[in-house]
Formats: C-alpha cells, structure tokens, sequence
C-alpha cells in the first residue's frame, strides 16, 4: 500500500490517513468477511462488502478477493445476493431469527442471511479490484483474473435476478420492495410510499438494539419508520421469500433510480470483463448490454426537464418527488444528453449542494439544506455519507468529468481527515455521527489515497 503524500486534508496526512483505514479494516476482519463496523454492524452487508474489498485490496488483494467470496457463497439459489449475511454476533436487529429465511427454499444452505437485497456495485468493485491488481504485481493480477474468471457467472445471475425480478414492467426502473433495499433506508425518496404502509396489529413486538449503538438515538431512523420497516420483513416472510410474491405482495413498491443507475454501470463493467478476459459468454454479454441500455432509458425517462430523476411508487403509481441526492442518479450513469448533464452537475457541486458555503468539506449532502425536511443530523436525512461521494467521484472519472471527480475525492478526503471514519458527518461541523470505526468509509478513503485519480 503507497498512499500519496502531496494530498494532506487539515486533518491527518495522507499515509497516516491510510495507515489508520487500513487497521480499521484489520479490525473489523473476522476471517472471511470484515463486518460493516464492530459495534453498530457486527455482520456482513452486501453493498458494504463490495467496497471494503475494494479497500482489502490495497493491503492484499487475496483478502480482497475472499470478501467476494464470502458474499457469493451466501448467494441464494435464485441468483439473489442477500442484503446480510449473518455472523454469530448478537447485538444487531433484526437478526436472522427475526428474517426468518431459514423457511425459504432458496436461502443457502450454510450460512443465515437476511431476505432482501441491496445496490448491485459488486461488479463494479470487481472491476476496481482487477485494476488494482494489475498495478501491484502480475501475481496479483493472476490472482484477480482467475478469481473473475470463476466468479462471473455468480454475477451475471445476480444481474439476471434483478432483471427477472426485479426490473419493473411499467417502468424498467430497478424494483425496490423496501427501503433498506436502496441502502438509504430512511431518506425522504421514501416518506411518500411508507405513508401508505400500515403495520397490522400482528406485528410481532420487538425491541431495537440500533440506537444503543449510537450517541444520540436522533441520529437513527424514528420507531414509526422501524414498525413500518419490520412489518415489511413480516409480509415477506409469510410468503417465504418468493421472489415473484414478495414483489406482489409487499406495501411498499417502488422503483429505484440510484439503484438503476448503478445496475446500468455494474452491466457495463461485468461487460468489460468478460471482454479483457476474453470469456466465453457471448449470449450474457448480450444480455447485460441490454439490461444496461434499458437501465439507462429507465433513468432518463424518469427525469424532469431539469434532468433530476425521481422514483416511483409503483402500488400508487405516481413519481415519489422529494428531491435528495440521488435525484442526481442520471449524472452516475450517463442518462442524460451532455448539456442537461452540465446543469445537472453544476447544481449538485453549487450552494444548494455539495457547495454550500458553509459546508465543511464540499461534497453532496444526502439532502439539500434548502429542502424543508433537512436535518443535518439524522441519517439519510441531511449528513454527507462518504461512500455516495466515492460513488458520485468513480462515476465522473469514468465519465470524463476528471476535474469535478478530483475535487470530490479531495473534499471526501477533507471530510474524513479526522481518522474516525464516521458512518456519516454532519455537514456544518464535520462531526462523524452514527458508527466510528465504520469499515466502508476506511474502504474508500483508501481508494481515495491509494487508487490511480
Ligand atoms: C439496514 C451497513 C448498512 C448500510 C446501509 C445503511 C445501514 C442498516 C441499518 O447500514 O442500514 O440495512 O440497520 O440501518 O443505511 O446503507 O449498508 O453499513
């Protein structure tokens, strides 16, 4: 691992940045997987794993790789990527007792997981990690390439679940059956479609372990959003997981423009691959490019004149309106034609945004502070979360947008120069709120430090 000394944020310098991300992934290393973060997390998540191999693989990128591994082992026979993967640890609600998929023929045989899903960015994890390999030693590189070789079809029928099951008829927006799904579980994208979600008087009683974990409960989603939450989980497990009922059956219905986007790129890199590897995947590659081009159609249908995309309630039928961060999920993707883009970018990088004067560290915020319902505090809310910028960083780069991609990366890294790696920051102080020790934010930083920019 080299961290580049020329980038010091008013924090930490660079290689004492690195180091410190590197012991929090050492840390949080249980063997074959790291959990999310030792207190809060203690299990593997699906998202989270894809970019903390990302992260594994500037240390070593055979650890890198058995990330993946693990993640994949816990596939379900119908091709979904469970959204946790259970360890033995306590501590976490709910937990596999409560998801109760020990009922779901799919579930895999020897591992607990969870019954939802999460983004689909584990081919785009794989496609960083390949590159990096072949920048640390043609050991490594070897060590990737067959790993990728072996592990492409776990992908592409991951990527086929999705487009099965998941790619809505009406819209061909990525289908979403909860808001955990989207990874930003209580963001205002959601407050519509929860509203109409009614948890029936049969839901079984619980009680939360997440706001132990956490200084100020305030930081957490409210005991409304989790009855609404866990009545979901309900509706799912009476009908066993079924990937077709679940969808039929669930409250809460809704398609997903940021997961879209990332579908689009998470299809184009999988495509990339296969062609550097040179596989023997003719009739897939098609399919992935197909998948990625209505994907992206998807997107910019769901955009307004201004090129901000919204999701839709799919029970309802009607666009989900509240502008958050990733109405901006066109610019991730290339939806859009190049001038709505421009615009679009220099909104996101403006005062209403990552721009805002009083900002910290100049990066998007979950929520805009003009929007009413900002709280600066609260999760998906307000804060700055490091690893949507990454996302929003790695998507321009491979864009073209190499300027904007520059600044993002060195503001993410103003943003985390504390060394606490904070789940999310509060935007005006920069405080680390939620989780410390959070193993995705290390993951990141170190690809901010270490990656080739
Ligand atoms: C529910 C692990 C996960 C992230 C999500 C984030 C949060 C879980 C929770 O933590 O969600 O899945 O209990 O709040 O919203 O994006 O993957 O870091």
């Amino acid at each position: 691992m080299t961290a580049s000394s020329d980038l010091r944020p008013p924090g930490l310098s660079g290689p004492a940045l690195a180091a410190r991300a590197a012991a929090v992934l050492r840390d949080n290393d249980v063997g074959a997987l790291v959990t999310a973060s030792p207190k809060l997390y203690p299990h593997m998540w699906s998202w989270d794993a894809a970019f903390i191999a990302i992260g594994l693989a500037y240390l070593d990128v055979r650890r890198a790789l058995t990330e993946l591994d693990t993640l994949f082992a816990a596939q379900w026979s119908d091709g979904m990527l469970p959204h946790i993967v259970f360890t033995d640890a306590d501590g976490y609600f709910p937990g596999p007792d409560r998801w109760g998929t020990d009922d779901a023929p799919q579930r895999p045989a020897t591992v607990r997981t969870s019954g939802i899903c999460q983004p689909p960015v584990h081919a785009i994890a794989l496609r960083r990690i390949v590159a990096i390999a072949r920048r640390t030693s043609p050991a490594d590189a070897e060590l990737a390439e067959s790993f990728t070789a072996r592990a492409w079809d776990a992908l592409y029928r991951w990527h086929r679940w999705l487009a099965t099951y998941r790619v809505s008829p009406e819209c061909g927006l990525v289908t979403i059956v909860h808001g955990w799904e989207s990874g930003m579980d209580n963001s205002p994208r959601w407050d519509d479609a929860y509203a109409a979600v009614e948890p029936g008087p049969d839901l079984p009683p619980y009680v939360r372990l997440d706001t132990l974990g956490v200084d100020d409960p305030g930081e957490r989603p409210s005991d409304a959003e989790y009855d609404r939450y866990l009545w979901l989980v309900e509706q799912m497990r009476r009908v066993r997981y079924d990937a077709t009922a679940v969808v039929r059956n669930s409250d809460f219905r809704v398609g997903d423009v940021f997961s879209t986007a990332l579908f689009a790129l998470a299809c184009d890199d999988l495509v990339a691959l296969a062609d550097e590897l040179d596989l023997p995947v003719t009739r897939e590659v098609t399919d992935l490019g197909e998948w990625a081009r209505a994907a992206r159609r998807a997107v910019a249908e769901a955009a307004d004149p201004r090129g901000l995309a919204h999701d839709r309630d799919l029970r309802r039928n009607r666009p989900l309106r509240a502008p958050t961060v990733a109405s901006f999920a066109p610019v991730l993707c290339g939806a859009l034609p190049t001038a709505t883009e421009s615009r679009l970018l220099d909104e996101l990088a403006g005062p209403d945004w990552a721009g805002h004067p009083d900002f910290v560290a100049a990066v998007p915020p979950s929520v805009s502070p003009r929007e009413p319902g900002f709280d600066s505090r609260r999760y998906w809310r307000g804060p700055q979360w490091p690893v949507v910028t990454w996302l929003f960083s790695h998507a321009l780069r491979r864009g073209g947008h190499t300027a904007l991609a520059a600044r993002w990366r060195e503001e993410g890294l103003r943003l985390v120069s504390d060394g606490s790696f904070g789940e999310y920051y509060e935007p005006f102080t920069g405080e680390p709120l939620g989780s410390t020790q959070q193993s995705w934010t290390a993951a990141v930083a170190l690809d901010w430090l270490c990656g080739e920019w």
